[in-house]
């Protein structure tokens, strides 16, 4: 019928648009490069790339506060109360199974063996902060002293102590990177700098959304209007309607987003250092780190679905292309969020009341990706420093990994940015984070994707261990309008 083919073009056209896109992308990046495109030049060739970050992010707070809040207050508190359990459940399971994956190859791969491969150029005074002054923060961050100041200002706090301050001496005059000389070091350092940037919103730069305070926030404040029976229907409906208005500002950025990612591929390969450059060291570092993504990301995580839903995990991946490929564009789990949504409920239809609740939730604090990197990273260091870890300092490092994933915002190179909290529990230098910040661009993308597959295969999990609350709460529904 007329429908279904329609359905069957958008499902495929977008697929394959966005694999088109990343294909030119790569192409057009690898074009490029030989006309050593200045800083000024590339940040210009990237506008249309950062034009779809903008939109996404922009979206990002209406969509996590109206899907949470219609999420919980269209749950009764038990059924709500069993699938946020399962959702912790497996948030952690799988989190702590790709920190154990991690761990096993860095072990065994042992890419930092012998002395350093390159010397490090030293960045200038990092101040790392105590383990558990960024613990505390973490903890504070999830309780904003009100909804406006939190988004921005809390958030800002957070990242500026756990990470740099901004007086890292170099030849970078950080007011206006664009004005710097070409040197490796100092674009190591550009990186920092847009990390930071990125991390710490100045007025008027896209501001980092503290999701941990919202999500918190948003699931209280629904769990409660939802007890608030007649009395709180209009302001559930207000909600509902946000959540629609917003999904149909996505079906629009959808079409936009091919393009977005195009460009921003392409800026970040022409802007990439030479891969020959890399030692041997950090070229086994990032072969580890990538060989642990797809075992968990396309073995781990797959087989786990099918033992609990007994279902194809490829097919219901295969529905997930789209958000997948943006998570590699754009390398934010939080900007990806919008179009996960969208996969998720028109591709592979999981039920709305289950991918409300669980995917901001998971977006925020189910991060695989980032805790498997952290800790292949964290043991890398190690090695290159000839640090042997005995078990206790392992298994704190799989501790502080998760822990440090929780609290990685869904914002690019954020889990390079938490990843001092693991440095710090295990006495690591924390300048050797410069050791790796070359490949974090590239490795943060797989990361990223792997964040948003397992955020993705945990709705689909859930949503099948929790029919029977949902057939419940439809057969209520039906009973209550034949009553009526
Ligand atoms: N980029 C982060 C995300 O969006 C992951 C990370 O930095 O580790 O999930």
């Amino acid at each position: 019928s007329r429908k279904s083919i329609k359905d069957f073009l958008r499902r495929n056209l977008f697929v394959l648009f966005t694999v088109a896109a990343v294909a030119l992308g790569v192409i057009l990046g690898f074009a490029l490069r030989p006309y050593n495109l200045s800083l000024r030049e590339i940040k210009y060739f990237a506008f249309p790339g950062e034009l779809l970050m903008r939109m996404l992010q922009m979206l990002v707070l209406p969509l996590i506060v109206s899907s949470l809040v219609t999420g919980m207050s269209s749950l009764d508190s038990k059924a709500s109360g069993k699938m946020g359990l399962r959702a912790v459940v497996y948030y952690m399971v799988t989190t702590l199974i790709a920190v154990f994956i991690g761990i096993v190859i860095v072990i065994i791969i042992r890419p930092g063996k012998g002395s350093r491969d390159s010397p490090v150029a030293k960045s200038g005074n990092i101040e790392p902060v105590q383990a558990a002054d960024a613990f505390l923060d973490l903890i504070r961050n999830m309780f904003p002293p009100n909804l406006v100041e939190a988004c921005f200002k809390q958030y800002k706090t957070t990242y500026k102590k756990i990470v740099f301050t901004r007086n890292v001496t170099v030849t970078l005059n950080l007011t206006d990177p664009l004005n710097m000389t070409e040197s490796n070091l100092s674009r190591m350092l550009h990186t920092i700098q847009e990390t930071v940037e990125e991390m710490v919103p100045m007025s008027g730069s896209s501001g980092g959304v503290n999701a941990l305070g919202l999500v918190v926030f948003s699931m209280c404040f629904g769990l409660v209007l939802g007890n608030m029976k007649q009395q709180g229907q209009s302001l559930r409906d207000f909600f509902d309607c946000l959540n629609e208005a917003i999904m149909r500002l996505v079906a629009i950025i959808i079409w936009y987003a091919p393009v977005g990612i195009l460009f921003l591929i392409a800026a970040k390969i022409v802007e990439m250092k030479d891969l020959a450059e890399m030692g041997s060291q950090l070229g086994m570092y990032t072969a580890s780190v990538i060989v642990g993504l797809l075992i968990h990301g396309l073995f781990v995580l797959p087989l786990l679905y099918f033992l609990v839903t007994r279902r194809n995990p490829y097919s219901f991946i295969g529905g997930l292309l789209q958000a997948l490929i943006t998570a590699l564009g754009t390398s934010s789990s939080s900007a990806t969020l919008p179009i996960t949504f969208r996969c998720l409920e028109e591709n592979n239809h999981v039920d709305k009341r289950v991918t409300r609740f669980v995917l901001p939730v998971g977006a925020t604090i189910n991060m695989d990706g980032t805790a498997l990197y952290e800790a292949v990273a964290a043991i890398f260091i190690a090695q290159v420093n000839d640090m042997d870890l005995n078990f206790g300092q392992i298994l704190t490092i799989s501790i502080t990994a998760t822990a440090a994933s929780i609290g990685a915002a869904g914002i690019p190179q954020a889990g390079l940015v938490t990843m001092v909290i693991v440095l710090t529990s295990v006495g690591l230098p924390t300048e050797d984070i410069t050791l790796i910040i070359a490949v974090d661009w590239f490795l943060d993308r797989l990361r990223t994707t792997t964040n948003v597959l397992g955020d993705s295969l945990g709705a689909g999990i859930v949503e099948h261990l929790s029919r029977g609350e949902l057939q419940n709460q439809d057969a209520e529904a039906h009973n209550s309008v034949i009553e009526v």
